[in-house]
C-alpha cells in the first residue's frame, strides 16, 4: 500500500532577497521529499512565502514602498531560489493569497469558539520608530532621562487591546502531546529543551495587533489584524484545503508528516501551532525536524554582517548538485555546520569527481572500447563480486533505516562507503590486466562496477537528481526503473543493454587563473 507523505518547509519573509538558510532548508526538505517519492510513497511537498507582518512592514517604509510592492518584488526571487535548486515542490503559497486569508479567519473563529481567544490588553515598552514592544530588561534610561529600546529609540508606557489566545491552558495537553509521541520533535535535544520550556508554564499569547494594518485581519474586528504567527502557521493547513475539513484534499494529506524547519523557530512549531490546532480541533502533525544553522567560515550569516552568501551565485558558480551535495553531506542534519569555499571544492573534487566519477568514467569507457559499447555478460561470480554485489543489495535497508530520523548525511556517507568499496573492488580486480588473460573475468568484473553505479545512480537521485539521471542515462537504466524497487537483486542490470558513449558525469572544479574573476 502507497501510504501519503506531506511534507513542508518553513516560509520565508520575503523582506529581502533570499539566503543560504532557504536555500539550505529547501534543499533539504526536496531531498527527504524525493527519497520518499522513490521509496513509493504518495509525496505532497509544500513551500512558499510569509508576506505579513511588522518585519515586511517596515523593510517596505524603509524602502519607500508597500508592503504589498516588496512582497511582489521579492517572491519571485523565493520561487526562483526554489526552481534554482531543483526542488520538486508540488505547491508555492504565499500568505497573502485570499485562500490562505479565508483558512486564517476559518482556525481563529474555531479558536474562538472554543473559547480560547479573548480581548485583553497588551502593554509594554512600545518604540513608535520601531513598531515594537520591548521587555523592560531590553530598554535603558538615556542621561537626560528618555528610556530607549535596544535600537536606541525612545519607548513609551503603551496600552492597547489585543486578542489573546489562552495558551495557558494548554500545558498538559502539550506535555501529553510530547509524552505520547517522542519523535514529534527532533532531534531529541530539541525535543527536551521545548518539555522543560513548557513544564515551566505558558502565559497567554497576545495574537493580534492594532498598531499597523498588514496583516489577515480578524473576524469581526476589522481595526485588528493577526499576529503574524496566527497566520503563519496556518499555511501549513491552506496548502492541503483548510477549511474544507471534510474535502478529499485535506482528508487524503492532513496531518503532515513533516515540517522541516529551522531551530530559531521551534518553539512556534512545536507549542504555539499543536495548541492553535488542538483548539480548533485539527490533528497536529505528526513531526517537526529542527535543522541547525549555516556559518560562513564559523560566523552567523546576517544582512548586517554582510556576509550573506546569495545561492544563486553558489548555483552559478559550484552547480546545483554540486551545491546540493555539500550541504547535505557536510553538515550533519540538526546541527550547526560550516562552509567555505575550500571546503566545497574538497567535496566537488574528493567525492564526486574522483570517487565517483572517476570510477564511473573508467570502468564505463572500458566497456564502449572493448565490450562494442555493450554491457557485458558476466560469468560466475566470485565471492569477491557476491561481497561487492551484497554492498550494493544492502544499501537501501541502511538508507531506509536513517531517513527514519532524517540523517540525510548518514545515508551520504552509507552511498559513499560504498563507492569506496567499488573503487576497492575495481583497483583489485585490475580489469586492465583481465582483458586479455581472462575475458570472462574481464566482463564479469565491468559488469558487476556497471551494477553497482546503477544502485548508487538511484540511491543518490534525491540528492543529486541531475546527474543522477545522467549517470543512470550511461548504464542504460530505463526511465521507468529508476525508483526504490529496483534496488537490490530483483533490478540487476541486463546484459547486451547498449550504452552510451560515457561522458564525465561530475566535472572537477579547477580553480580560476588569477585575475578571471569568481
Ligand atoms: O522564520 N541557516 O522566516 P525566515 C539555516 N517566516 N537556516 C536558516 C538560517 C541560517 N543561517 N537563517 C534562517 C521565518 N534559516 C518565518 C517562518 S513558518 C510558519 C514561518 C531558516 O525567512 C529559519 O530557521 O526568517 C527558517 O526555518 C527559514 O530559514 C525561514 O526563515
Amino acid at each position: 500500500m502507497t501510504s501519503k507523505f506531506y511534507i513542508t518547509t518553513a516560509i520565508s519573509y520575503p523582506n529581502g532577497a533570499p539566503h543560504i538558510g532557504h536555500a539550505y532548508e529547501a534543499m533539504a526538505t526536496d531531498a527527504i521529499a524525493r527519497f520518499m517519492r522513490l521509496d513509493g510513497r504518495d509525496v505532497y511537498f509544500l513551500t512558499g512565502v510569509d508576506e505579513h507582518g511588522m518585519k515586511m512592514a517596515q523593510t517596505a517604509a524603509k524602502e519607500g514602498l508597500t508592503p504589498r510592492e516588496l512582497a511582489d518584488r521579492n517572491t519571485p526571487l523565493f520561487e526562483k531560489m526554489v526552481t534554482s535548486l531543483e526542488c520538486s515542490n508540488d505547491d508555492f503559497i504565499r500568505t497573502t493569497e485570499p485562500r490562505h486569508h479565508t483558512s486564517s479567519q476559518a482556525i481563529w473563529e474555531r479558536m474562538v469558539e472554543a473559547g480560547d481567544i479573548y480581548l485583553g490588553t497588551y502593554s509594554g515598552w512600545y518604540s513608535v520608530r520601531d513598531e515594537a514592544y520591548y521587555a523592560e530588561s531590553e530598554t535603558t534610561v538615556r542621561e537626560d532621562g528618555v528610556r530607549i529600546g535596544p535600537n536606541g529609540t525612545p519607548v513609551e508606557w503603551t496600552e492597547e487591546n489585543s486578542y489573546f489566545f489562552r495558551l495557558s491552558a494548554f500545558q498538559d495537553r502539550l506535555l501529553k502531546l510530547y509524552e505520547d509521541h517522542p519523535d514529534f520533535i527532533m532531534p531529541k535535544e530539541r525535543y527536551n529543551e521545548v518539555v522543560s520550556f513548557v513544564k515551566g508554564g505558558l502565559q497567554d499569547l497576545s495574537v493580534s495587533r492594532t498598531t499597523f494594518d498588514w496583516g489577515v485581519k480578524v473576524p469581526g474586528d476589522e481595526k485588528h489584524v493577526m499576529y503574524v504567527w496566527v497566520d503563519a502557521l496556518t499555511n501549513y493547513i491552506t496548502g492541503v484545503g483548510y477549511p474544507d475539513t471534510d474535502g478529499e484534499t485535506f482528508r487524503k494529506w492532513w496531518p503532515a508528516d513533516l515540517h522541516v524547519i529551522g531551530k530559531d523557530i521551534v518553539r512556534f512549531h512545536t507549542v504555539y501551532w499543536p495548541a492553535f490546532l488542538l483548539s480548533a480541533g485539527v490533528a497536529p502533525p505528526k513531526r517537526v525536524f529542527a535543522h541547525g544553522f549555516l556559518f560562513n567560515r564559523g560566523e552567523k550569516m546576517s544582512k548586517s554582517v554582510g556576509n550573506v552568501v546569495d545561492p544563486f551565485a553558489l548555483i552559478d558558480h559550484y552547480g546545483v548538485d554540486q551545491v546540493r551535495y555539500f550541504f547535505m553531506r557536510e553538515v550533519p542534519f540538526g546541527q550547526d555546520g560550516n562552509y567555505s569555499h575550500d571546503a566545497i571544492v574538497q567535496r566537488i573534487n574528493a567525492d564526486l569527481a574522483n570517487d565517483l566519477g572517476n570510477l564511473a568514467q573508467r570502468s564505463l569507457s572500458m566497456i564502449a572500447k572493448h565490450c562494442d559499447a555493450t554491457l557485458p555478460q558476466p560469468g560466475a561470480f566470485t565471492a569477491d563480486d557476491t561481497a561487492m554485489l551484497t554492498a550494493c543489495d544492502d544499501l537501501i535497508g541502511k538508507a531506509r533505516a536513517a531517513m527514519t530520523d532524517q540523517q540525510l548525511h548518514i545515508v551520504l556517507a552509507d552511498i559513499w562507503s560504498v563507492v569506496a568499496d567499488a573503487n576497492r573492488y575495481f583497483a583489485a580486480q585490475e580489469p586492465w590486466a583481465l582483458r586479455k588473460s581472462d575475458p570472462e573475468r574481464f566482463a564479469t568484473v565491468l559488469y558487476v562496477t556497471a551494477e553497482a553505479l546503477r544502485q548508487i545512480g538511484i540511491l543518490i537521485q534525491p540528492f543529486v537528481p541531475a546527474s543522477a539521471d545522467a549517470l543512470l542515462d550511461l548504464v542504460g537504466v530505463p526511465a521507468d526503473k529508476r525508483n526504490f524497487a529496483e534496488l537490490g537483486e530483483g533490478g540487476r542490470l541486463a546484459a547486451g543493454t547498449a550504452l552510451p558513449a560515457p561522458n564525465p558525469v561530475f566535472p572537477r572544479y579547477v580553480e580560476a587563473e588569477a585575475g578571471e574573476g569568481a
